[in-house]
């Protein structure tokens, strides 16, 4: 059996970092989750795969006029969310100023020059906001906290970072099949582009309300796991599921050929990926950060596994 699969080798690693998971502890609670911090756990621990956020309660259009604190957005960032509910995804152009997107470029550099960044899984970089104060003051960017609390609704906290050189080549998918949370729906992404984007560079693609599609999980395509172990299946077995209910439901695929410090945000659940790489001599440096709200059950539903934050 791969070890990977093996999930007392999980509680082992889970206890060896006991205190990160410690942000799960009230929210267990509050949703009835009777289990050890340290145990593996998945959706088949919840008695529902709704979303509660309230703007997939209803649409945004409607909704967000209504809520305190929509009037303190621009008439353009107003706009935005008024077709969140439509779209699952926003761009902001112009967000960050290139001396921004230099400064996260020489630190990620500079990490890895240092050999404290490394590449994982083919072409990520991952929590440099761990690493690095400057990575983590970008993450923390007061106008985009505030958009994104507005969107839960609730305080949205950074997990991870991942920084791209060049594209990632990645098939369709969902986060929140890597992300997860309890009750579903409170996860958010941004995707900072950190240069021009080149179409031929493997730009990112989505497809705009696939947010709406029934959110994929382990019980729908790895269905076989076991207490000791985690299903059968593999990744590509997902995305084949994924691509089929696209196609099924006929949603278009949308390229972001982004200019330098646009940033998008997408919603938990946004089906997106990166276009493969039409010319490999072209970068396209860019860097994800994914938030969850901070009251909810955080875990990876695809490995079983809670969150460690
Ligand atoms: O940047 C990309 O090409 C894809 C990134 C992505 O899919 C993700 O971080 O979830």
């Amino acid at each position: 059996m791969n070890l990977k699969h093996f999930k007392p080798v999980h509680w082992v690693y889970n206890l060896l970092h006991y205190k990160q998971l410690l942000h799960n502890r009230k929210a267990y609670k509050k949703y009835n989750l009777h289990k050890p911090l340290f145990a593996s756990i998945s959706s088949k621990d919840f008695p529902d795969r709704e979303s509660r956020a309230w703007l997939d309660t209803g649409d945004s259009a409607v909704l967000a006029p209504q809520k305190e604190g929509f009037q303190q957005f621009s008439p353009q960032i107003q706009q935005k969310i008024l077709q969140w509910s439509n779209n699952g995804y926003m761009v902001l152009e112009n967000h960050f100023s290139p001396a921004d997107c230099d400064a996260v470029m020489h630190e990620i550099e500079t990490l890895m020059k240092k050999g404290i960044l490394q590449f994982k899984w083919g072409n990520k970089l991952m929590f440099a906001n761990k690493r690095s104060a400057l990575i983590r003051k970008i993450t923390q960017d007061a106008a985009i906290s505030k958009l994104l609390n507005f969107l839960l609704d609730k305080e949205m906290v950074p997990f991870q970072t991942i920084n791209f050189i060049a594209g990632s080549g990645q098939r369709a998918h969902s986060d929140s099949v890597h992300m997860t949370t309890y009750p579903l729906g409170y996860l958010l992404a941004i995707w900072i582009a950190l240069e021009d984007v080149h179409p031929d560079s493997g730009p990112l693609f989505y497809y705009p309300g696939s947010h709406k599609l029934p959110y994929l999980l382990n019980n729908d395509w790895n269905t076989n796991s076991s207490f000791l172990s985690l299903g059968k299946h593999d990744y590509p077995d997902y995305e084949d599921m994924i691509e089929e209910l696209l196609q099924k439901n006929q949603y278009k695929r949308e390229e972001l050929i982004a200019k330098k410090g646009d940033v998008l945000i997408w919603h938990a659940n946004l089906v997106h990926g990166g276009t493969p790489i039409k010319n490999p001599a072209l970068t396209r440096k860019s860097m994800v950060v994914h938030y969850y709200a901070s009251d909810v059950i955080k875990y990876h539903e695809i490995t079983e596994r809670p969150s460690l934050m």
